[in-house]
């Protein structure tokens, strides 16, 4: 936490002087941006301790339980030719260069007014919607119209602002190379038109063919988690929340100073920024370094 003593230092120290409110709102927007980096960092030090998220969603026998069971390298999850036979949701993690993937196997997306089953696919929704990555598991020997279709269904249930998506092209060890080809082709072609920060993978599931390659895209995707050595994580729920409330008085500092309030209403706000920072670090309270900013460098007078 030593950067967060640092930005309370910003508000404290002798050389910050305030020659008017130009320069003080510099300083908050400074902060503002290293308390993000920091409550962003959250998120980050989440997924590291509980495995990045990734679902492995699509329609029933689509191969999504033998391509988790590939990923492991052993029979965890329960592989079956019925359709619709994984109606608890299976999770394991896997270490993929260094980052732990917790790869979430979800019931099959079919439509159905069998109530278990009904349930099952509710809460592939939710793990859908919850996950980092997506792995959209197709089984390429269905027709192109069919392929198509199930793509076009599932698009809406990813949010590709916030969430990778990747398309898993499985089971061309039953195609013959130039029809997997065609497939293949016409899948890039449709879903490039439609976004093309979709990517797509072609392996066999049960030939554990791609996996390897599927396990570098998920690495790449991530790599930027690997911890350096002046990396920090927030790893405290407490602490994350205090940081978004002091990120939120500051915002609020710099509206009311660009808005002309009085400094009295921007005073009060970095006092609660303050106040929020200290409850972290519990070294500086906000009387002192307030006292101190607003005597001696008579902000705004
Ligand atoms: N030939 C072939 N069969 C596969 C492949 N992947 C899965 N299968 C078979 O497809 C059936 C359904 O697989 P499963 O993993 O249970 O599908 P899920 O319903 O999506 O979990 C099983 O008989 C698997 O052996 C593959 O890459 N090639
Ligand atoms: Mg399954």
């Amino acid at each position: 936490m030593t950067s967060l003593l640092e930005l309370e230092l910003d508000f404290s120290e002798e050389d910050v002087e305030f020659a008017g409110r130009e320069k003080l709102a510099g300083l908050i927007s400074d902060a503002i941006h290293r308390l993000d980096i920091l409550a962003d960092s959250f998120h980050k030090g989440n997924a590291i301790r509980n495995g990045i998220p990734v679902a492995i969603a699509g329609a029933a026998n689509a191969g999504k339980s033998t391509l988790l069971n590939a990923l492991l390298k052993e029979d965890r999850a329960i592989v079956s030719d019925v359709a619709g036979t994984t109606r608890d949701t299976i999770e394991e993690v896997v270490n993929i260069g260094g980052l732990p993937f917790r790869f979430i196997d979800t019931a099959g997306l079919r439509r159905t007014e069998e109530s278990v089953e009904k349930l099952g696919i509710e809460r592939s929704f939710k793990i859908i919607s919850e996950a980092e990555i997506v792995l959209f598991v197709i089984d390429l020997t269905l027709s192109d119209f069919d392929l198509l279709n199930s793509i076009r269904d599932f698009l809406p249930l990813v949010d590709l602002s916030s969430q990778h998506l990747i398309l898993v092209l499985n089971k061309t060890d039953l195609l013959s190379n130039l029809d997997y080809n065609k497939k293949v082709n016409s899948i890039n072609n449709y879903v490039t038109n439609v976004d093309n920060k979709i990517d797509t993978i072609i392996i066999s599931a049960k030939n554990e063919i791609g996996i390897e390659k599927l396990k570098e895209r998920l690495f790449s995707l991530e790599k930027e988690l690997i911890p350096t050595e002046n990396s920090s994580f927030v790893t405290n729920q407490r602490h994350y929340s205090a940081l978004r409330d002091a990120s939120g008085s500051l915002s609020a500092a710099a509206r009311s100073l660009s808005s002309e309030a009085s400094i009295d209403l921007v005073a009060e706000d970095l006092r609660m920024a303050l106040d929020s920072l200290g409850s972290i670090t519990g070294e500086v309270t906000s009387e002192d370094i307030l006292n101190h900013i607003f005597s001696k460098h008579c902000i705004g007078k």
